[in-house]
């Protein structure tokens, strides 16, 4: 009997992640299995894909973004070679979704699989499967709760359960317009709840919440807007959003806390920030921040952020609210120099964020910047013609590429090497002993446990050595290894973690590059 297998595509195979990718248990969830069964699930940041897994007629699902998306077209070589039907879907595939026909797949699905999924699985089986299906963006209502019962908990730090999709910024270096888009659907609270405590009872005592924007709609982001009627939805929004909070604070035991990702101006919304801290018990905030420079925010269109000291007290203020802070920060914004990127390291150390990350801009496809940067290319040389960028774009479809950002982008100015090496200085200066042990001497961090600070020191240790010069992308295509020591601190911060912040969860981590182990479906076998 053929079976449907969901594949996460990555490079690199630590055995163990950070996040959940959230698709995969979603699909498996739309997955029908009165047709096919349970779906086998491979995520290659745990497990490396085996083709051997893979049987004639067998359906393969990849979801890809366009840091994963070269990963991603190796599965579908490899599992076409078996004789499979290979569909591709993720956001890289709603903005080129003729790439992976190129690439070899059989079919891809645009937008949001939840209720589309069935039928390509019935096409498929039915020998009928078309090249294109538009899943679209569906209301809060049709969107899946996760399969939680097919994760392997002892894998993962922490779930992922979306709350609400789009966000409505207009960041020129975003691409969540064209997957989510601007305007906030939420999903039923019952639904969310229920999720939650399913995780909960699995031993998860911290959930991610996997938003576009955790906090769509705070006062300050109602006062921006310009439409009366858009106003009006917003407006709505916050009120559903307050209600969703008691609602969660009744429900959810107080032993589970939660992150996400979120605009700063939350902060002055007294009331949203306090919902949020005592009702869902909300303790870590990714924030991007993008840059501390006005001008670097004007020519991102982040109107919403403070710049410079500004930008540092708002920080201090979450945290000291209890409330800790990762830090998202751009190197080479077209208006950054030598000198802003110095600046920035010095507002980063200021501020105390926890965490940070110091990602190289990239004009990520599907955003405004992207569009803009591809004419400026085309229509380079013609006199009639001026550019809207300074940045020029060397090279068309890097994803393709294994080149970084400061390779194909030409910045106006800093030269390559000066780029990387100030990026470089950031992480240096952020993750040095000194300034990650002054952040365990201030705000709330005295008061934790030592235990819990030395889990955050192997913590910034391992984040520095695994994703400095790259962001978050662990599963990057830019990086294929991880040493002994890198694994050695993350056993340690993990077992740290676990001990700490895990209810009834054994730690398996493979401190050897994993090969190819069976999936647990496979082992019930
Ligand atoms: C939560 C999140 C994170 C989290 C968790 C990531 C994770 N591994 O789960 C964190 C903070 C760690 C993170 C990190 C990064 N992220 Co992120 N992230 C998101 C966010 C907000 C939501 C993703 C999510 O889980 N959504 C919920 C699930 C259910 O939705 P979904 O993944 O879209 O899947 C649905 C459909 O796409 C479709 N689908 C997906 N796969 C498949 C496969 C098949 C076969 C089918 C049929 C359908 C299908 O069906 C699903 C259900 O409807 C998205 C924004 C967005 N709107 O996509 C950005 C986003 C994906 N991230 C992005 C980026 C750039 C990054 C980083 C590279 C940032 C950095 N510089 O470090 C890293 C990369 C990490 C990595 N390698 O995954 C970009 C990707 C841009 C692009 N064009 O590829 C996005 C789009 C945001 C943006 N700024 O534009 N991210
Ligand atoms: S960067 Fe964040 S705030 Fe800006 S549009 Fe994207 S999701 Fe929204």
């Amino acid at each position: 009997m053929p079976k449907v297998i969901l594949v996460n595509p990555a490079t690199f195979t630590a055995g163990y992640s950070f996040v959940t990718p959230r698709w995969l248990f979603v699909l498996a969830q739309a997955t029908p299995v009165d047709l096919i069964g349970d779906p086998v699930i491979v995520d290659e940041a745990i497990d490396k894909f085996d083709a051997g897994l893979v049987g004639p007629g067998d359906i393969v699902g990849v979801g890809i973004t366009s840091g994963t998306c070269l990963a991603g077209y190796r599965v579908v070589k490899e599992a076409k070679s078996k004789g499979a039907t290979v569909v591709v879907g993720g956001i890289h595939a709603t903005i080129f979704p003729d790439e992976p026909l190129e690439m070899g797949a059989d079919g891809v699905v645009t937008g949001n699989g939840d209720v589309v999924w069935r039928r390509v699985v019935e096409d498929a089986l039915a020998h009928r499967l078309q090249k294109h299906y538009h899943g679209g963006r569906i209301p809060g209502e049709a969107m899946l709760k996760a399969r939680w019962d097919l994760l392997d908990p002892n894998k993962y730090m922490f779930p992922t359960v979306q709350t609400v999709a789009g966000c409505p910024e207009n960041c020129n270096f975003c691409s969540v317009w064209v997957m989510d888009g601007r305007e906030p659907r939420l999903r039923p609270t019952a639904s969310i709840i229920e999720e939650v405590n399913e995780l909960a009872d699995l031993g998860f005592r911290y959930i991610a919440f996997a938003d576009d924007n955790f906090n769509p709609a705070t006062l300050g982001r109602i006062a921006r807007e310009p439409s009366a009627q858009k106003r009006k939805e917003l407006e709505r929004v916050r009120e559903e959003r307050l209600r969703f909070f008691a609602e969660y604070d009744r429900r959810v035991p107080k032993t589970v806390f939660a992150m996400s990702q979120m605009t700063a101006e939350v902060i002055n919304d007294e009331e949203y920030f306090s919902a949020m801290f005592e009702q869902v018990q909300m303790r870590a905030a990714l924030i991007g921040v993008e840059t501390f420079s006005a001008e670097g925010l004007a020519s991102a269109n982040k109107s919403g952020n403070p710049a410079g000291q500004d930008m540092v007290e708002t920080i201090r203020r979450f945290q000291e609210r209890g409330m800790v802070v990762m830090s998202s920060i751009i190197s080479g914004l077209e208006s950054d120099t030598v000198q802003t990127l110095e600046n920035m390291r010095r507002f980063a150390n200021e501020s105390g964020s926890l965490m940070a990350q110091f990602t190289f801009y990239s004009p990520y496809p599907g955003s405004k910047d992207y569009y803009e940067m591809i004419r400026d290319k085309e229509n380079a040389g013609r006199a009639d013609f001026t550019p809207k960028h300074k940045i020029q774009l060397l090279r068309d479809r890097f994803w393709l590429t294994t080149l970084k950002p400061a390779d194909f982008l030409q910045h106006p100015h800093m030269s390559r090497q000066e780029l990387i090496a100030e990026n470089k200085k950031c992480w240096d200066t952020f993750y040095s002993w000194r300034e990650t042990w002054k952040r365990t001497t201030r705000g709330s961090v005295r008061s934790w446990p030592l235990a819990a600070r030395m889990a955050y020191i192997c913590c910034c240790l391992a984040f520095k050595r695994v994703f400095a010069g790259h962001g978050t992308s662990a599963d990057d295509v830019r990086r294929q290894r991880m040493g002994l020591m890198t694994r050695l601190i993350i056993k340690l911060g993990v077992g740290l973690y676990t001990s700490l912040f895990r209810r009834n969860v054994g730690l398996r981590v493979s401190l050897v590059r994993s090969g190819w182990r069976p999936v647990r479906a496979i082992e019930k076998e």
